[in-house]
């Protein structure tokens, strides 16, 4: 081994003398003019690119989108070198007009939307034409032609050596196969290394390809756009196989449902409760639940949601069933009550289906819809899917006024969002009679560093400890203070304040006496499980964890973890009629149905999930990845085991074996009615039934 690598190095030396003192490298740039300048103007160009797109220093010190385009170009390029002369600089050209284009529409498309182009995009006719801010009015900016420089560049070259009578002479050389071969190696060479310098978050975003900033600032543009090209195609790969059976398995599920289910329908004392009232939701980013159970020093982390939970109906044993899709998914989950996808995500790779959103629902009862968030519009494919779902209107990052003061993290800073919120509902609520709106909230997002942002709140344990002469000395134990939990803690109490802001400043408009506020925690924060061990188990002696033979050791292994991603789900009037807390096991999915029964609104006919004041305690929660909860049991598929939640109850086999088949059932029907688009399929099939009706009566 250690041989093969000492000849390799030995040979490598002797090849790179032989390149100096041979100038092989001034020969070769003599004899391949043309490919030299088509590799630089494209390379130039996807530089160009990303410097008039994504300002920020990382971007513009990046080498590897760089290597990625490169490679790009010379591997694709290498073919030229088949053509005898003519055919090169044609092929080379068609390639520049290629890769031109592919600059010019995404720096286009840049200028509107703040980020980048995709195929799938193509079948977007129907959601782009309404969106007003899509409108082209300066249409191509001079930055934009720019790109034009690289055909113009190659014409020129080519042109000169046209003159210099060049092509004679490499036509007389006739070494194509050998160049192709030696540029695709330097191409494979370029690739390999870039691969091998990726770290496991920039491959797992990669193919997930939501963060198109994100891709092109590390991937380069031309390969953000094959993968495009590829993320796009796949839902259509997907959905040509196996309809006939979804369709039949989708019918039989549906029926089946409609008459076995005792919970499926139904009215209880919460029927029409909030009927008539506006609707103000709260998408919380990576609230959990243990925020509002946990306090430092006697202080709350988060007061405020203390309050509207003790003041209004509280969810507390509430899940986020939330799968690559996060924020995205939560927000699938929660208005349309599916469960996300089993590959890609709705929002981005199913964004054409047909869905039924209680936003829409809402539209359909008289209500005006909007959705408001501070961030790109295009980030998770909101801009189409917040339309698809029902939002007439949606506020986005181009909508707020932000600046560097009033920036954390991802963006705009909760505080300040909420505040310009206000004034946009205020005007809302002017022009319209009933109103339902949802905020996507931004700062409590991992990584949750930006700890002098977030204001005071210690997360240290503080003791006075008692002088002989009467006066006290404060100890101070430093508990979760740096601590990954700790800051999330600091940046929660910081969000909480957020909300707290915003319902005073609703109410001082007058907002908030016809309006019900609904607050739900998007999923967890993927918190080191670690640092829950320290939150339950510090030993402030030793500022370490306790011993776990110690009596009051409180154990926290991946069940607890799994319980423990848990999210709030609040109802929140200002009269505080409705005060309740509900303790049933509850999915995201059943935030729909429960809450259209309180509007007095008709579900969805395809809602997975139930009304949790019909079901109560025979609920059950399924998870994206199979696992499921039920007030009894948390059963992990991975494994097939579970863990009793309550130790008086002996569960029995059937218990787990019912409940797996309804979770697979439930998760195939729900991924087969995305990806196979059966709500349209079944209006479809109704409309043509109806018709024919009509038909055989007139
Ligand atoms: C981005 C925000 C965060 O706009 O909603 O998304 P997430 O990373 O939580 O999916
Ligand atoms: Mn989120």
């Amino acid at each position: 081994m250690k041989k093969n690598i000492k000849k390799i190095v030995n040979n490598t030396k002797k090849y790179c003398k032989k390149v100096k003192e041979e100038h092989l490298i001034k020969a070769y740039l003599k004899e391949n003019p043309l490919f030299i300048i088509f590799i630089l103007v494209n390379i130039l160009n996807s530089t160009l690119l990303r410097f008039f797109t994504i300002n920020t220093v990382q971007n513009y010190l990046s080498i590897k989108p760089i290597i990625a385009d490169l490679s790009v170009i010379i591997i694709a390029g290498s073919l030229g070198f088949l053509f005898k002369a003519k055919g090169r600089y044609r092929y080379w050209m068609t390639l520049t007009i290629v890769f031109t284009a592919t600059c010019m529409i995404n720096s286009i498309y840049y200028t509107f939307y703040t980020s980048f182009a995709s195929f799938s995009m193509l079948n977007l006719t129907q959601f782009i034409g309404p969106v007003g801010d899509a409108v082209v009015q300066n249409v191509v900016q001079l930055k934009d032609l720019a790109y034009l420089l690289a055909p113009i560049i190659l014409i020129l070259v080519n042109h000169k050596l046209k003159k210099k009578d060049y092509y004679k002479k490499i036509e007389l050389q006739q070494k194509r196969k050998q160049n192709a071969l030696k540029s695709l190696i330097i191409g494979v060479i370029l690739a390999v290394s870039f691969m091998l310098s990726l770290t496991s978050l920039e491959v797992g975003r990669f193919t997930k390809q939501w963060n198109k900033e994100y891709i092109v600032m590390r991937f380069g543009i031309y390969v953000y756009q094959i993968n495009d090209g590829v993320t796009s195609l796949k839902p259509k790969i997907n959905s040509m196989f196996g309809l006939n059976q979804a369709i039949k398995d989708f019918n039989n599920y549906y029926e089946d449902r409609e008459k076995n289910d005792p919970y499926a329908n139904g009215t209880n004392e919460y029927t029409d409760i909030l009927k008539g009232k506006n609707i103000l939701v709260i998408h919380a980013e990576s609230l959990q639940t243990i925020a509002m159970n946990t306090k430092f020093n006697d202080q709350e982390v988060t007061p405020n949601l203390n309050r509207l939970a003790s003041e209004g109906i509280y969810f507390s044993n509430y899940y986020s069933q939330v799968s690559v899709g996060t924020s995205s998914d939560a927000e699938l989950t929660f208005t349309t009550s599916l469960m996300p996808t089993q590959s890609g995500t709705a929002f981005v790779s199913y964004f054409d289906r047909t869905y039924i959103g209680l936003p829409k629902i809402m539209q359909d009862n008289g209500y005006y819809t909007f959705s408001m968030h501070g961030n790109n519009a295009d980030f998770w494919n909101r801009r189409v899917m917040h339309e698809n779902l029902g939002y007439q209107k949606f506020y986005s990052k181009k909508d707020y006024k932000i600046t560097a003061e009033n920036t954390i993290g991802l963006g705009i800073s909760d505080k300040d969002f909420f505040s310009q919120s206000v004034e946009k509902i205020e005007k809302i609520a002017s022009k319209n009679q009933k109103y339902y709106g949802q905020l996507i909230t931004l700062t409590n997002h991992t990584p949750f560093d930006e700890v002098d942002k977030y204001g005071e709140f210690a997360v240290d344990i503080k003791e006075n400890i008692p002088n002989e002469d009467g006066t006290t000395n404060e100890v101070v134990y430093p508990y979760m203070e740096g601590t990954k939990l700790g800051n999330y803690f600091k940046s929660v109490h910081y969000a909480d304040s957020a909300i707290g802001e915003f319902i005073n400043k609703l109410d001082e408009k007058g907002l908030l006496d016809n309006t019900a506020i609904i607050i739900y925690g998007d999923h967890d924060a993927r918190l080191p499980e670690k640092d829950y061990n320290r939150l339950l188990n510090y030993d402030k002696e030793t500022d370490s964890l306790k011993d776990k033979e110690d009596e009051s050791y409180i154990q926290f292994d991946s069940y607890q973890y799994e319980l423990n991603r848990k999210v709030p789900f609040i109802i929140w009037t200002k009269d505080k009629k409705y005060n309740k807390e509900i303790s049933n096991a509850m999915g995201m999915y059943d935030a729909m149905p429960t809450l259209t029964n309180m509007l007095g609104v008709e579900k969805s006919k395809y809602a997975l999930g139930h009304d949790i004041f019909n079901i109560k305690e025979d609920n059950i929660v399924v998870f994206p990845n199979g696992n499921w909860l039920t007030n009894k049991v948390y059963y992990n598929s991975q494994k097939n085991e579970y863990l009793s939640l309550n130790i008086n109850e002996t569960i029995s086999n059937t218990y787990i074996d019912e409940n797996t088949a309804y979770t697979t059932k439930l998760l195939d029907v729900s991924n087969n009615l995305i990806v196979y688009d059966l709500i349209a399929k079944s209006k479809e099939k109704e409309e043509n039934s109806l018709t024919k009706n009509l038909k055989e009566g007139s």
